[in-house]
């Protein structure tokens, strides 16, 4: 009868129910020789029997309520599992077995005459979604409704394979969905996956890569897009390894696995398993001490003690997951802490509980009531006394190897030792249990008590009694069963069969009391909110296991810094990538951009592309040295011609300065002087205004100063020419008046050329940057290059002219020659402008002004050199060869 019955209550309605007493089996090897024996189930899960007495509470108060099913006793039968399908499958054909068959049409799986009332009306269980199918398959079969707990599959939300399946706990749709948001939440790009080989963590960590998956499609269209645009869009994750683990794993797959894990470099794991598959993975990874990475779970490990254990906790520390919400069962604490294997005569279950907390063997059984097994030597995983479990066959009973264990006396107190039996916080799986059990006995209760006859559920608005009850009808009234719970919320299934609500995430602290772990509650999510409201994360609250309390981070490739942009690396994900520097004329002012900016007209990059600084303005500026030195000697050419002047005006008495003609001599020291001032034109920033003035100032000056020098040297041939016997003396020498005149024509025809220039085409102000890219240049445009070449040329062609004279004159014996003087000026001046033309062609930017500028002022120099120095030198130094015996000669052939 135990074996069938292991834990019942009879009633007029039985309910079933199935529970995980034990984490798993013996896999063991039958041989065949004998008859094989049942298997065993080990690892005693104390939390398992808490769900299981959380149904028989809520039966009892149900019962014990005369409102919800008055005068209707409910029984329940509830069975382990042992978290396997084959176990589950024993438990639920007992359940199915004595219904009414035939009701279906099923009449050839028995013939039980009369078809007796069915007996189980319903079956709350399984826990893990793997059993739950199976049961499932079954149970839908006869359409006896199944409400689960713990099984959240997306698998069972199909409801044309699973037609009468329903449950309390939300399905891990959403929860991958959370899963994957909260990634995002923490910026981890790079994760690792790892799923339970079953049908709870494949489905679940399916969903999660499709979630990664479709940022990944949105990727080409992001790198298009510049700038803000990126921020409303969701971060890409890249998975680095996805992996399956299993309770029944071989050892080396074990290893496998914790090499992997140990040699990624993603510092965040996703794990989509049940606390069982995960263990023996955990507790490798645990031995290696593989610390620093982040675990991020669902609920069914997140939630189980057999993981949270203060032992490992240097590498699970600061895990992060989703799981239900908590609830609250008034008076369950007392009802478990008043357990008592007497109190629970038909509930093996609780005598195993005892045996397994206080390592003892309860009397009055001795082998019998359970199946225990006393041969073989088995072959276990992962069990482990520490975790919560326990062996399932108490010691003594077990083989003679061991030392028997003590009897128990009864008398030993539940609530001393601390397992997951009562040790616990939360009600979260519980709940869901006593929710399920509420749910049937609403809907029993709108089906038997609240329906009127005429606005019933089945045809023709017909009710249904005690009698004639059948699961499907029940099934039928579970589907729309409404009602609230303790909570005072409202509790119904959607079309899937599925409840609804929200998540809240955990975070797994060390209490600083005993040291244990504790679920501590840091965010919600709400997968009903609209999505960006979803996930709320309180992230103060959260401590992380790391020294500095700091956010971890796990990325492929550090975020690109400001300056350049991610690159795309040819067969890696894409969120490895390489930084690439922004291109020419690019910039960007963000981490981890996907693209460079192009910086606004007028400015450039800064050397490290993060921002545009104004482009550099060059021309030939008075502030730098270059600038400063040809200002200074252009400066320092007008002040010498100045005091030439001066010498020349304080010894306006003397021979020299007589002898030459001082209208013309001052005319041409105006001239230099304009000379040297109109270099100061090409240099400072250049204007409009100084674009025009400048060459006109500096053709015009010239012309006048070369006029002058030419009139001066035509005049002294012309006296040489008539102090030659033959030849002279009969011409008449040009006047004063007529010498000024010559002046002003010649330098007339040059104001026409630059009137006629400023007036056609006007040199205007440029600026230029095509030359550099970070640079303006800003220069004159001369407007017309061959108005420049005409001003240049006709000051060269005065200047060949003087020239020629001087050249015919320089044999003109005297002792004061200044025709040889001249000659020299004009050299210099033809191999200053000569080798302009060039040098000015090919100069580019500031250079070209300096160029102008040097020739300036070197022909200036020249001039003022030749024609004045050797005077001065005189007239300062030797002044008694400043007399009229000694100018004598020349003031003879000078006679201006
Ligand atoms: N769904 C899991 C089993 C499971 C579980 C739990 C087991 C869930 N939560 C808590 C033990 C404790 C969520 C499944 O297989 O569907």
């Amino acid at each position: 009868e135990t074996r069938t019955k292991p834990a019942w209550k009879d009633g007029d309605l039985n309910l079933g129910g199935l529970f995980p007493i034990h984490f798993g089996v013996l896999s063991r090897a039958d041989s065949l020789t004998v008859r094989p024996e049942a298997v065993e189930c080990v690892r005693f899960n104390f939390r398992g029997l808490r769900w299981m007495l959380a149904m028989a509470f809520a039966v009892e108060e149900i019962n014990a309520d005369n409102l919800l099913l008055p005068g209707l006793r409910l029984g329940y039968k509830m069975a382990d599992t042992c978290n396997t399908v084959s176990k589950a499958l024993e438990a639920t054909l007992g359940f199915v077995a004595r219904n009414k068959l035939g009701a279906l049409g099923m009449g050839g799986v028995c013939n039980c005459t009369p078809a007796p009332r069915a007996n189980t009306v319903s079956v709350v269980g399984a826990t893990s979604s793997g059993v739950s199918t199976a049961v499932a398959n079954l149970l839908s079969l006869f359409r006896i409704p199944q409400v689960s707990y713990a099984s959240s599959s997306r698998v069972l939300s199909n409801k044309q394979q699973y037609r009468s399946f329903m449950r309390t706990i939300l399905s891990d749709e959403q929860q991958a969905t959370a899963l994957a948001e909260l990634v995002r939440e923490f910026g981890w790009t790079w994760v690792g996956l790892i799923a339970s080989d079953d049908d709870y963590g494949r489905p679940g960590i399916e969903r999660f890569r499709e979630e990664t998956l479709e940022d990944e499609d949105d990727w080409p269209g992001r790198r298009r897009g510049y700038g803000n645009d990126d921020d409303n869009e969701e971060e890409v994750i890249c998975v680095e390894f996805s992996e399956t683990v299993s309770l029944y794993d071989p050892p080396e797959r074990i290893h496998e696995l914790a090499d992997m894990i140990a040699n990624a470099t993603a510092r965040v794991i996703v794990v989509f398993a049940s606390g069982t598959d995960l263990d023996p993975l955990m507790r490798e990874v645990a031995r290696r001490n593989l610390t620093g990475r982040t675990w991020i779970g669902s609920e069914a490990w997140v939630s189980s003690s057999l993981i949270a254990r203060p032992e490992i906790f240097h590498v699970v520390g600061s895990t992060l997951g989703f799981v239900q919400r908590p609830g609250h069962i008034p008076g369950f604490r007392e009802y478990l802490q008043k357990v008592h294997p007497q109190r629970h005569p038909n509930n093996v279950f609780v005598r195993q509980l005892w045996e397994a907390t206080f390592n003892c063997t309860l009397k009055a059984e001795a082998a019998s009531s359970d199946n225990c097994t006393q041969s073989g030597n088995p072959v276990r995983h992962g069990a482990n006394e520490d975790d919560g479990s326990s062996e399932k066959c108490p010691e003594g009973v077990k083989g003679a190897a061991n030392a028997p264990r003590p009897f128990c006396t009864g008398r030993e107190n539940i609530s001393a030792v601390k397992t997951p039996f009562l040790d616990y916080t939360d009600l979260r799986i519980t709940y869901n249990v006593y929710l399920a059990v509420y749910a049937i006995a609403h809907a029993l209760h709108d089906m038997l008590f609240g329906c009127r006859e005429g606005a019933g559920l089945f045809e023709g608005g017909k009710c249904t009694n005690i009698q004639q009850l059948e699961p499907w009808q029940l099934l039928r009234y579970l589907q729309v069963v409404r009602f609230r719970n303790n909570k005072g919320e409202e509790v119904q299934f959607d079309e899937k069969g599925d409840p609804r609500g929200g998540y809240s995430l955990v975070n797994w602290q060390q209490s600083p009391k005993d040291g244990s772990v504790q679920l501590v509650e840091v965010g919600s999510y709400d997968g009903r909110k609209p999505s960006g409201q979803r996930l709320v994360v309180d992230k103060s609250r959260i401590v992380w296991h790391n020294h500095k309390n700091a956010i971890p981070t796990s990325v492929c490739t550090q975020p690109c810094a400001p300056g350049t942009r991610k690159g795309i690396l040819e067969g890696e994900q894409v969120c490895c990538f390489e930084c690439i520097s922004c291109a020419e004329g690019e910039y960007n002012n963000e981490s981890d951009a996907n693209s460079c900016l192009g910086c606004p007209e007028d400015s450039w990059p800064s050397a490290n592309h993060t921002m545009c600084v104004p482009k550099r303005e060059e021309y030939l500026s008075w502030r730098e040295p270059f600038g400063v030195c040809l200002a200074f000697v252009g400066c320092l050419g007008a002040v010498l011609t100045l005091s030439v002047a001066a010498v020349f005006v304080k010894h306006r008495g003397t021979a020299i300065v007589k002898a030459t003609n001082v209208e013309l001599s001052y005319l041409l020291f105006f001239s230099l002087f304009c000379c040297f001032l109109s270099s100061l034109f090409f240099i400072g920033k250049p204007s409009t205004v100084a674009c025009k003035l400048r060459q006109p100032t500096f053709g015009i000056s010239f012309v006048l100063c070369v006029s002058c020098v030419l009139v001066k040297t035509h005049r002294v041939l012309q006296v040489f020419e008539s102090q030659i016997p033959g030849r002279g003396g009969v011409r008449k020498l040009l006047g004063l008046d007529h010498q000024l005149l010559l002046v002003f024509l010649f330098t007339l025809v040059q104001v026409v050329i630059c009137a006629v220039w400023l007036y056609t085409a006007p040199p205007t102000f440029e600026e230029d940057d095509t030359f550099k890219n970070d640079v303006i240049y800003l220069s004159c445009d001369e407007g017309s290059q061959l108005a420049l070449g005409f001003v240049i040329g006709y000051t060269c062609l005065l200047a060949g002219v003087c020239f020629l004279f001087a050249f015919r004159a320089r044999k003109l014996p005297e002792n004061f020659n200044e025709a040889k003087f001249i000659t020299f000026s004009m050299l210099v001046f033809f191999i200053v402008w000569l080798s302009f033309i060039p040098a000015y062609v090919s100069s580019q930017g500031k250079f070209v002004a300096a160029v102008e500028v040097i020739a300036i002022l070197v022909s200036s120099f020249g001039l003022l050199s030749c024609i004045f120095f050797h005077k001065c030198y005189i007239i300062l130094l030797k002044p008694e060869r400043n007399t009229p015996e000694e100018v004598r000669c020349s003031t003879a052939a000078h006679s201006f």
